[in-house]
């Protein structure tokens, strides 16, 4: 071969990033800038941590050429037989990690999933029972302003003013309105969830249960919270949440994975294969495949282990911090990596997460119970831990983050339900004593 042929991965990107330096210094400048402002500000968004850089690598790999529409060895196209390696690990790794009989990797996205699975299980007009988006669950649940809500007739169940999955209205809903579906698995919820139970009801009246675990991944992988794998006959997550993977999607199913789908011919492993490709997908990413992989691996290690532990560890210090400080932390405590608080007064939780973002710390306003104010308002914030946990947050360094925020909120003037006053200088100060916590606690996977 010629002694000038890039023949390795790494050399590729290190080539890669050069020339964007070089051709395309606009665009490499503002990535360059979204690294920084990762280091120099703090994320308490429950939904996001950072990507390992070795799954980085490997969604930056050569096989982002490789067009494969199909499975491993039952491909469209030739020239498949590193994707079909990298896929067949993949497979192996996401079973391995949740104790799963069936894994589809091809999902761009944990929605995409979800719809992947309806549109293979449901038909039109089919009633899907859902966690309500005001009490914690997810858009592609069954809202009314997505397809799930509209291609389906979508119910929702609530939580208890505690916070709580009321189980017993659950049930309720699931006799009343016998759905083809349930789904269980939340966005916004600081509780455990009972797969065992919602299985329970989900049996009395024939229905299929999905579990979307895409916000507690870790915490399932690791044991720290039940598993819906053999509860459920449909697992969905995606696996950058927690699993510090590439954004993209899976589906999993257990102990179902060879039975019959209700009311088809088809076991749900069947259906399942087919939902994605050729149903609603085309060839799959192969390189964030490969990322997913890398992810798994790593799921698969003691250092994961110790960082969904910090996960757990930091949101308890977190959410007494705050109920120190006089916030509502809904239902009292937590139980995963979310904290959710209702505010007080007139700041809502567009005001707040503005107010701190303008002083680099990064939330999520998110619609709590009983809530008044429209989606882009809202009176709730969403608080989560990935990513303190990936600077390995003490005690006392939560204590100074919740201390920090009391701060910033309490020198807010709303004038309206967006619009407020935050004098420059109070900005400045705040800044720098963020900077200051992320200089102690710095993301220890982005250090030399
Ligand atoms: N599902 C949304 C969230 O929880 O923030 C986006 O991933």
């Amino acid at each position: 071969m010629d002694e000038r042929l890039i023949k390795n991965q790494a050399d590729l990107i290190n080539k890669g990033m050069n020339e964007l330096r070089e051709y395309d210094p606009e665009l490499a400048k503002i990535l360059d800038d979204e690294v920084e402002r990762q280091h120099r500000t703090l994320s308490l968004v429950a939904s996001c941590c950072a990507v390992k850089p070795q799954t980085l690598a490997a969604s930056a790999s050569a096989l982002v050429n490789v067009t494969a529409e199909g499975a491993p060895r039952k491909r469209y196209h030739a020239g498949c037989q590193n994707v079909d390696l990298v896929e067949a690990l993949a497979i192996d790794r996401a079973c391995k990690l949740f104790g799963a009989k069936y894994a589809n990797v091809q999902p761009h996205s944990a929605s995409n999933a979800n719809y992947q699975v309806l549109s293979a299980l449901l038909k039109p007009g089919d009633t899907l029972l859902g966690m309500d988006l005001d009490h914690g669950g997810h858009l592609s649940h069954g809202s009314s302003v997505t397809l799930s809500g509209n291609y389906y007739k979508a119910i929702g169940y609530k939580t208890t003013p505690e916070g709580v999955i009321d189980y017993d209205e659950v049930r309720k809903l699931a006799h009343e309105y016998k759905p083809r579906m349930i789904i269980c698995g939340a966005s916004a919820y600081s509780r455990i969830i009972d797969f065992d139970k919602f299985r329970e009801i989900a049996d009395e009246v024939g229905a299929i249960l999905m579990a979307d675990i895409s916000h507690i991944s870790g915490l399932v992988a690791t044991k720290r919270h039940p598993s819906p794998i053999d509860a459920a006959h449909v697992t969905t997550m995606c696996t950058h949440k927690q699993l510090a993977g590439p954004r993209g999607g899976l589906i999993l199913s257990g102990r179902d994975a060879d039975e019959k789908v209700p009311g088809m011919d088809k076991t749900f492993r069947q259906a399942l294969q087919h939902c994605v490709f050729p149903w609603m997908q085309g060839a799959p990413a192969v390189n964030i495949i490969a990322a997913k992989a890398a992810a798994f691996g790593y799921a698969s290690t003691p250092q994961f282990d110790d960082y969904i532990g910090k996960i757990r560890d930091i949101a308890d210090s977190l959410a007494s911090a705050f109920k120190e400080k006089g916030y509502e932390v809904i239902g009292g405590f937590t139980r995963n990596h979310t904290i959710m608080l209702r505010l007080n007064g007139d700041i809502t939780g567009a005001i707040a997460e503005s107010a701190l973002e303008k002083c680099s710390i990064i939330v999520n306003k998110n619609r709590v119970p009983g809530e008044t104010r429209p989606s882009f308002v809202t009176s709730g914030l969403r608080i989560g831990t990935g990513s303190l946990a990936q600077r390995e947050l003490d005690e006392s360094g939560c204590y100074r983050i919740v201390d920090l925020v009391s701060r910033i909120l309490d020198r807010v003037k709303p004038i309206n339900n967006k619009e407020y006053e935050l004098d420059s200088n109070s900005i400045q100060t705040f800044r720098s004593e963020v900077e200051e916590i992320c200089r102690e606690y710095p993301i220890k996977s982005y250090m030399e």
